[in-house]
């Protein structure tokens, strides 16, 4: 429990257990059941007939944007429906007919809700008007949207400078929104943009720009169709992304070959039942893994440096294993890569990867004499101390065999948030940046700010610290997605003001500023209306494709505005028609903001037609094999050390992951069906030996702690259950687990917490 502000708020909720139950976990993805649940969920928050007309639109050329993952829609989506039962739950979440009001709100203080679970906070439905909290009040009360834009612009006024308000966003927000968001930020004079993105594939951004020119991946869906061979590492696609699912099954049907890299056996990786498809309904469905490697936590690098030496080995007899002519031509590097492989002792790595050197191996033989590599990640290479290294790992393997610039083959960070990709793309990095300043002055006129501003991490402690006193959020859910949760709430509780544009209520609109303001805004399915015209707007995917997205269901309340209406009234009451920018008239007209796009960002010229239908790529150097930014105009190989974890033998090294029933912090159920777990979200995954070696029982309620710099966290009350994960390895849910890492262990440059390798203890209770 945190005190200031006199409010007296939980960050857990109360903690109690219900009737928790295991199966095997599955095998396969997708089928019947999947489409069941799906529907089930969709019914349950919005009836038959919106559901199914809901469903239908999305990820249709016409139709809106799925609100779940980034993975790209096929050119041709199917005529039938474009989703997976995650995407359904998505929707179901933001299309629900609850409703969070006023009366909701004079009903239950901030305090009361603060006890509710995050499941049952976000159950509780769509918030349907603006809403304030005021000093040292529990209840929030109604404000008019005029008041609001108000209040907060005189709270921006007392401010001493600019760099004490930070203004975060979350990967749901348009193209348009996040740009508006972005410019207003800069005119008024900070950089201070943290992003989802800097909890995500901030490692991977920085990691690929370093190494290959570009913060993204390089391949489209279709080179899925032709690669070879496709290797996905610390990512489960089958919950997360299970649209992927298809593009592997295509990838298998066309003779390639899939290497999964985890930790557990996900069920998405080892079979795929299409329910698509009449044989993936009925059959068995089509195995997808052909060799599985069983990586223990953060040791995916001396894997990977395995691999690469056994490949050396190989090609220094036959010369063909490596893409020599690629090498020389488009690489530099290569020859202390080489010598530094040399330095490392293959027993040494095959132990610390914990793998069977047979089944590396077979991975080797497959390796050899294919050079169409697709790598794809996702967290489990990201969230560690040396995420960015591991990255740069794959980048070394895809070099050596060529494998850029060529269809079928390529780099491919598989994306978290629907538009977390164009948010960045469009300008909300915290880092400054001397072109896109240049651009801004040189269509609006006005001088953007020079110093880099505060991510994640640095907006925490610096509202910890009282250096920041404004904290905004445009969409997401800050305390509960961000390390070390009580630190976090109480960084928020100190600020004077917290702004929060949300779909949902949820805990990070609890854990208030001293005055907090939540401004309602439209989801993705919901009709934008304006002068009687239905408006659209664009996102990227994860593949770099921007397309339209429009909604058409009827929003669920009259009194919702749209995310670009809110900032440019925002700014307008802030700047108070005192600036070059007209922000109302801007945030109003999405063409205007979208062709103040075109002359800012490159690549977007001509996007209100190309926009159309599939839509248009930006442009992406890999792809042309354009390397002339970096050092010697060449991509550049890496030489990356090993991991180091000092792990005492009482300790685990534990990753926090995601249940197949929640989006983030979006909790859609209590279940993790393909892992078999069922009823309850309060578990750890454990080796079996190491249950026996420690003497823990099945079920046994136990407390998880951490120690880094003799400073103990402590995350209570958790189930021990059985699992087939290494030895000395842990799973759990995010985001119960936050509480046990601290706000400063995060990855070397991308500073990104380490979510997937907290070292911890686990303690019986008395
Ligand atoms: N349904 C649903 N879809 C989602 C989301 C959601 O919450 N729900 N979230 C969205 C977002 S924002 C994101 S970023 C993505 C996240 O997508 P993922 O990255 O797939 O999500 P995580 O559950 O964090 O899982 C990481 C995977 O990495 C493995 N792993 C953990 N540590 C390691 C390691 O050290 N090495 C290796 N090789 N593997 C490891 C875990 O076992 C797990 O399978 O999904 C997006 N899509
Ligand atoms: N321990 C641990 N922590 C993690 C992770 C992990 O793997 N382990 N993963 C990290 C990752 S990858 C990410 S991306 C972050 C996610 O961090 P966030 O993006 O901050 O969190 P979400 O849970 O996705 O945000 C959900 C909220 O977004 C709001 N919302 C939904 N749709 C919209 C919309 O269209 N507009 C607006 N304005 N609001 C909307 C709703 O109010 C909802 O409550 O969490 C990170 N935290
Ligand atoms: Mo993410």
């Amino acid at each position: 429990m945190s005190k200031s502000n006199q409010r007296n708020i939980s960050v857990t909720g109360t903690i109690e257990f219900s009737d928790l139950q295991l199966t095997p976990p599955k095998d396969y993805a997708a089928g019947i059941p999947a489409v069941k649940v799906a529907l089930n969920h969709v019914f349950k928050e919005m009836g038959v007939v919106k559901g199914l007309k809901g469903l239908g639109a999305m990820n249709q050329k016409e139709g809106f944007d799925c609100p779940g993952c980034a993975w790209p829609d096929p050119e041709k989506p199917s005529k039938v429906a474009e989703y997976c039962e995650n995407g359904a739950k998505a929707f179901a979440e933001e299309a629900t007919d609850k409703k969070v009001n006023a009366s909701f709100f004079a009903k239950y203080s901030v305090e009361e809700i603060s006890q509710w679970t995050d499941y049952q906070i976000g159950k509780s439905g769509r918030i349907t008007e603006p809403m304030v909290l005021y000093p040292g009040k529990v209840h929030y009360e109604p404000i008019s949207w005029d008041n609001a834009y108000k209040l907060i612009a005189e709270k921006l006024h007392e401010l001493d400078s600019p760099d004490e308000g930070i203004f975060y966003t979350s990967g749901r927000s348009s193209n348009e929104a996040a740009f508006l968001y972005g410019l207003f930020i800069r005119a008024f004079g900070t950089n201070n943009m943290p992003d989802c993105s800097n909890m995500c594939h901030e490692s991977s951004g920085v990691a690929l720009s370093e190494t290959l020119g570009i913060g993204k991946g390089s391949v489209k869906l279709e080179d899925f169709d032709k690669a070879e061979v496709v290797m996905v590492i610390g990512q489960n696609p089958g919950t997360n992304h299970p649209r992927m699912l298809s593009a592997l099954q295509k990838c298998k049907e066309n003779g390639g070959k899939v290497i999964s890299v985890n930790p557990l056996e996900e069920a998405g990786l080892i079979r795929f039942k299409n329910p698509q498809e009449f044989k993936g309904v009925v059959l068995g469905g089509e195995q997808l893994t052909d060799v599985h490697l069983q990586v223990k936590i953060n040791q995916d690098i001396s894997l990977l440096k395995l691999i690469l030496l056994k490949l050396a080995a190989i090609d220094k007899e036959e010369g063909t294993v490596f893409d020599h002519e690629f090498i020389t031509t488009y690489t530099d590097g290569y020859e202390s890569l080489m010598e530094h492989l040399q330095g490392f002792s293959e027993a040494e790595l095959l132990i610390n990867c914990g793998v069977s050197e047979e089944k590396i191996n077979e991975v080797v033989e497959i390796l050899a004499h294919r050079n169409k590599i697709i790598i794809c990640w996702a967290m489990g290479l990201t969230q560690h101390k040396n995420g960015v290294n591991n990255i740069k790992e794959c980048v070394n393997l895809l070099l050596l065999k060529g494998s850029l610039g060529k269809e079928g083959a390529g780099t491919c960070p598989v994306r978290g948030h629907s538009n977390v990709q164009g948010d960045r793309t469009v300008g909300i990095v915290h880092h400054a940046n001397k072109n896109f300043n240049k651009a801004i002055k040189d269509t609006f006129g006005f001088d953007a700010p020079t110093h880099s501003g505060y991510d994640v991490v640095k907006g925490i402690q610096a509202m910890y610290e009282g250096k920041a006193k404004i904290f905004m959020a445009l969409g997401g859910n800050f305390v509960s997605a961000a390390s070390d949760t009580e630190y976090t709430a109480q960084a928020l509780q100190n600020c004077e003001l917290t702004v929060h544009v949300n779909t949902k209520l949820n805990r990070t609109q609890l854990t208030a500023g001293k005055t907090s303001i939540i401004l309602p805004t439209l989801g993705r399915s919901e009709l934008d209306v304006k002068d009687g015209k239905t408006r659209f707007l664009t996102v990227e995917n994860s593949m770099g494709k921007v397309h339209r997205t429009k909604g058409m269901l009827r929003p669920s309340s009259e009194n919702l505005r749209s995310e670009p209406e809110i900032i440019g009234n925002i700014a307008s009451a802030y700047f108070n028609e005192g600036h070059v920018v007209n922000w109302q008239e801007l945030g109003n007209n999405y063409e205007l903001i979208r062709e103040k796009l075109e002359s800012v960002v490159k690549g977007f010229q001509g996007m209100e037609e190309k926009s159309k239908g599939t839509g248009f790529y930006l442009p992406n150097n890999v792809r042309e094999l354009d390397f002339s930014k970096l050092p010697n105009g060449k991509a550049q190989f890496t030489c990356c050390e090993l991991p180091e974890h000092n792990i005492a033998d009482d300790e685990f090294l534990l990753m926090t992951i995601r249940s197949h029933d929640q989006f983030n912090t979006t909790i859609y159920g209590m279940n993790d069906r393909y892992r078999g777990i069922f009823n309850e979200r309060r578990v750890i995954l454990m080796n079996e030996e190491d249950m026996q070696h420690f003497g823990f029982t099945k079920f046994e309620v136990v407390n998880l702690t951490s120690n880094y710099n003799n400073q103990e966290r402590k995350a209570l009350h958790f189930k021990v259950i059985p699992y087939n994960i290494p030895r000395g390895n842990l799973g759990a849910y995010f985001p119960e687990t936050n509480l046990l890492i601290p706000i400063h262990e995060y990855a070397d440059k991308s500073q990104t917490p380490i979510s997937k390798s907290v070292i911890v203890k686990v303690e019986k209770i008395d």
